[in-house]
Order: C-alpha cells, then structure tokens, then sequence
C-alpha cells in the first residue's frame, strides 16, 4: 500500500526523530536519512488521510517543466504556495514601503493583528504580479530556482543547457547509461539564497533526481535535502510521481518505482498534533490518473490534460507552515 509506507514514515520520525532547532526558529523532530519506495504500477500517490490539492501539485510541476520562474503562471493558476518566497524578496527591497514585514512568517502565528495587515499587503502583492508587468518581471521571479536549473542551467561560458529533455534523449537513444541525472544543485547560487541581492531565493530542497530503465519500466530516485513531512513531503511525492508518469508517457516506457531518499526528514512541532490526526485515519483506495493522449510531448502537456478521478479523500488537516 502506497499511502502506508508515508504513514510509516511519519510514525517512524515520532518514535526515533531527536529535537532540534531550525533556521525558522519553529523547532522539529528530525531523523537523517529515510528512503521509501513507491511501486507506481501499484496506483498514483495521491494520499487519502488529509485532503491534497493535486491542481497544485500539478500546476507546480509543469511550471518546473516550462523552465518559468515566475509566480506569475502560478497566481493564474490559483497556486499560492510559492508567494512567501517571492513576498519576502518584495519586502526586503528599497521599493516596499509599507508596514514592516520583518519575520512575517513566525509573527503571523502570534499577533493576530499583524495577521490581518500581512493578508492585505500579501494580496496587494500578488494582484500586482498578475497585472503589472514591469513589477512581475522584477519581484515575481524568484530567480534560479527549479525551472531555470532543470531547463536553462548556464554553464561558465553563459551557454543553456536543458537537463530536462538531454535526460529524455538519453532515456530514448541510451536506456542502459548511469548517468540520468537532473541536477538543481548549484553551489553558486546557493551561497546566500535567500538573502537580499541572491540569485536565488532558497537553496533547492529536492536537489537531484536519477532515472533507470529495466524490463521497459521507467524508475526515478530523487534526493531530497531536507523535508517538512506534514507539509512537504506528500506534495513533494505526489510531484515525483507524476513527473515519473509523465516522463514515461514521453519515451513509451512503464511506470516502475518512484524511490524517494531524504536527507533531514522533519516534523515540526507545531505539527505534531495534525499528525497524529492523520495517523488515526482509515486509509481509502487511491484515485486514478489519466493524461490526455493525444499530448506527444511532455513539454505541451497542461493542467486541463490531467484528470484524477476517484479521489475520496479524508478532510484537510491545516497547519501552519514554517517560512
Ligand atoms: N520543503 C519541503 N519540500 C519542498 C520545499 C520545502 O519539505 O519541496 F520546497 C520544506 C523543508 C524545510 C523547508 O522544512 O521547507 C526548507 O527549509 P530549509 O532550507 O532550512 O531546509
């Protein structure tokens, strides 16, 4: 069962997981170095215990897949779950000028009346972004992150290289080669992401993925850095799944397994009650995943050619997440 082997790893964190503080200030319970494997011929990873957006998801993905690194595409698409990253680089600049947005992240969770006044620039912030070119072009892009490293890596000389489709080349021409690797590593922008004036705006958390081909079925590992299991890690394997399914759509392969290796597995503390709450629910059958046909290549696939059907999920479980 697909959903269990989460479930299980979440228990596995309560039971052996040792307190340590983190760069958010919220505080974890944290193990290092977890792997699940997930046999997708099995069913798609969309969990049932807690309700999960998989528009999101998807909308997510095929943002990487396009290369874009602009909230832009996501705010179209109703996805809000990269605003903070870019918020917090609109704030820190010398052009904000309204209330003082130091720390939202953790002053949010205890001052209910900074809450309130947060919404409203947050809001004000990502109206801008859809309707002002300029202002999305400058404090949208969240710089080299996902999109830019799979699809427009620049190399020393400022050549692109697209590790995304040499890798679907490769799987193509060159089943057997060890070296189908997607990188999104990259020690130069990772020094002082996140900091005013950085070229990116975090260091990649799912910072590579290798593919394998046998008995014509397509497989992938992915190496996670560091994982917000409640929050993260779900979203980030129902992702990887559908980047797998996908990719073996594109070079007419089988799924095979989705192998998921993680280096800081963590709960947070303030999670911990909401993960008990999943864990007393009754898992129920995985829905299914259909991908338009008619799409050839992975690079034209969009949101309205994925339908899931069947998804008969638990309620959502809200928790707030560390920034
Ligand atoms: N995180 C995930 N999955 C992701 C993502 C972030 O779990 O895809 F982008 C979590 C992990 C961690 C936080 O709790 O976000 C990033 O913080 P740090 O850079 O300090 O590891």
């Amino acid at each position: 069962e697909l959903e269990k082997t989460y479930l299980d790893f979440m228990k596995y964190i309560l039971d052996n997981g040792v307190k340590k503080e983190d760069r958010t200030g919220t505080g974890t319970i944290s193990v290092f170095g977890y792997q699940m494997r997930f046999d997708l011929s099995k069913g798609f990873p969309l969990f049932t215990t807690k309700r999960t957006s998989f528009k999101l998801i998807a909308s997510e993905l095929l943002w990487f897949i396009k290369g874009d690194t602009n909230i832009r595409y996501l705010l179209q698409h109703n996805n809000h779950i990269w605003d903070e990253w870019a918020f917090k680089k609109w704030v820190e600049s010398d052009e904000y000028e309204g209330p003082d947005m130091t720390d939202f992240g953790l002053r949010c969770l205890e001052d209910e009346e900074f809450n309130l006044l947060y919404k409203k620039e947050m809001k004000d912030f990502c109206d801008r972004v859809l309707t002002d070119d300029e202002f999305a072009e400058k404090y949208g892009d969240l710089g080299n992150v996902y999109g830019k490293q799979w699809r427009r890596w620049t190399d020393s000389e400022g050549n692109e290289i697209d590790q995304l489709k040499d890798v679907i080349d490769q799987i193509k021409t060159n089943p057997d080669s060890r070296r189908l690797i997607v990188n999104a590593w990259n020690p130069e922008d990772v020094i002082n992401a996140g900091a005013k004036g950085s070229k990116a705006a975090l260091p990649p958390c799912h910072v590579m993925f290798q593919f394998y081909v046998a008995n014509n079925k397509l497989s992938c590992q992915l190496y996670q850095r560091s994982g917000d299991t409640f929050l993260g890690i779900n979203y980030n394997i129902t992702s990887y799944a559908l980047l797998l399914y996908l990719m073996a759509k594109e070079c007419n392969l089988e799924v095979g397994e989705f192998v998921h290796t993680i280096g800081d597995a963590h709960i947070y503390l303030n999670h911990v009650e909401q993960v008990q709450e999943q864990l007393s629910r009754e898992l129920r059958d995985l829905p299914t995943l259909t991908i338009n046909a008619d799409k050839q290549s992975i690079f034209d696939i969009e949101l309205e050619d994925l339908t899931i059907e069947g998804y008969n999920p638990h309620p959502s479980i809200k928790a707030p997440i560390a920034v």
